[in-house]
């Protein structure tokens, strides 16, 4: 497999650039601006447009890799060549490797793409461990290097994750040029093919034979319609009742009670309301020590309750606090008896907001089960955890078009209380896009 970058004036540039060196069976993996020339005095800056682009070595395209990456030799380039023989195939199954998003692995070794990935995935592993320690060492000029190796992180998770579950080209879409690079843009971020197929032919409808032209007009174009198809619900703030109670549900160890405390900690600091916090003790989990750890450091006082009546005493004797969060012990979708509990307990619209939590480390089958049985209480929000650990962004637009639930928070590491943002529209299509270039 093969993965490059090209600074280039327009995407046309780009596209020979990539056929000649990479073949047709290319894809962009994402598109941004970015400023070349003198930094220090942006006014001499030039705007280029920097495309990424990557071939998967079982296609049918065999250019000599080596001549092009000098060809090339003032771009980015990552080659990875394919799995030495002696790899065996369990050591593919290692947690390290994100689950695919869909579709059984091929059996044929030969164009199996778990195989083809092994050696990124070692990459991936060394790359983690280079930032890891030079996260240790932060200091202001390093900033740089790590931002910039996590960027490579970021595309090399992009390139496991989706050429992991593609297993043969079947989009035979026939769209004008800049259209088709935001497709595959979109497709390699993970977005269903049925959806991203549904955008490009409804954008390619509205926007005048001209504008086709202009490749950032028809990103803007394609931004703005992903911003019409999410929902956000500024964090808690959608809830206006004078009381907010957040109750947060769904799998375990998708982070929902440090997700808890990362809200109950912003509600208390960045707004100075009164929190309380309560958790859920039906499940049994020994989780409960967890949430008191944190309500301990938050400085809230913490409820364990173990049945509605209980609930309900809790939420009354709080009745002077602007905001409750409720954790939940993690249950699994598939307990019936769990999710019956569940429904007892937070089955009432109005006065709860109830949200799912959900990890974008998730593949999109999963996601849609878990949405589906969770769905037996009224879900007002959805949180998508470990952004971080993520590389498919477009696992939350699929669940988006599917549901149309809307997205109050995103969390992006495990650290407390920082690792938290209030979902916007803006940032989860940056997410898909890259506009903001960072
Ligand atoms: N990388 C990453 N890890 C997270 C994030 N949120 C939570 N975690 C970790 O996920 C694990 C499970 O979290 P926890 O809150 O106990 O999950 P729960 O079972 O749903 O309550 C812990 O190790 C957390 O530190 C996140 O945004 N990014
Ligand atoms: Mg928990």
């Amino acid at each position: 497999m093969n993965l490059k970058r090209y600074r280039v004036n327009n995407i046309q540039e780009a596209l020979q650039l990539i056929k000649k060196d990479l073949g047709p069976e290319a894809v962009i993996v994402s598109t941004r601006q970015v400023k070349e020339g003198n930094k220090a005095f942006g006014l001499f800056a030039k705007t280029m447009l920097e495309v990424t682009a990557a071939r998967d070595d079982k296609s049918q395209a065999k250019p000599n890799i080596q001549a092009s990456s000098q060809a090339t030799a003032s771009g980015y380039r990552a080659t990875v060549n394919g799995m030495p023989r002696s790899e065996s195939a369990t050591a593919l199954a290692s947690p390290e490797v994100p689950t695919p998003t869909s579709k059984p692995v091929q059996s044929n070794p030969a164009s199996d793409p778990y195989k083809a990935l092994q050696p990124l995935r070692q990459e991936i592993q060394d790359l983690r461990e280079l930032i890891q320690n030079l996260g240790d060492r932060t200091a202001s000029y390093e900033g740089q290097t790590v931002a910039q190796l996590k960027q490579e992180l970021g595309e090399m998770r992009y390139m496991l994750h989706s050429l992991a579950s593609r297993t043969g080209q079947t989009d035979d879409l026939n769209l004008p040029e800049n259209l088709m690079v935001l497709y595959q843009q979109l497709r390699f971020s993970g977005m269903e093919e049925k959806f991203a197929r549904r955008l490009m032919l409804e954008a390619q409808k509205n926007i005048a034979e001209d504008d086709l032209q202009n490749f950032s007009y028809v990103k803007i174009f394609i931004a703005r319609m992903l911003m019409k198809i999410v929902k956000t619900t500024r964090g808690v703030e959608s809830i206006t009742a004078p009381q907010k109670i957040f109750t947060l549900i769904g799998p375990t160890g998708v982070g929902k009670t440090t997700t808890a405390a990362k809200i109950a900690s912003e509600q208390l600091l960045r707004y100075k309301r009164k929190v309380a916090m309560i958790t859920i003790d039906t499940f049994r989990i020994a989780a409960v020590e967890q949430l008191r750890t944190y309500a301990k450091i938050i400085n809230v006082p913490l409820s364990i309750v173990s049945d509605k009546a209980d609930l309900d005493r809790a939420i009354a004797s709080y009745s002077d606090y602007d905001v409750i969060i409720i954790d939940t012990g993690g249950c699994s979708q598939r307990d019936e008896s769990q999710m019956f509990e569940l429904r007892e307990l937070f089955d009432e619209r109005g006065r709860l907001h109830n949200v799912l939590v959900l990890s974008s480390t998730t593949k999109d089958s999963d996601l849609n089960e878990i949405t589906r049985r969770f769905g037996v209480v009224p879900i007002d929000s959805v949180i998508f955890t470990k952004l971080d650990e993520s590389s498919s962004y477009g696992s939350i637009f699929n669940h988006s078009i599917r549901f149309k639930k809307p997205i109050s928070f995103l969390t992006t590491g495990q650290k407390v209380p920082e690792d938290i943002e209030v979902a916007t529209k803006e940032r989860l299509v940056d997410l898909m896009l890259n506009i903001s270039g960072n």
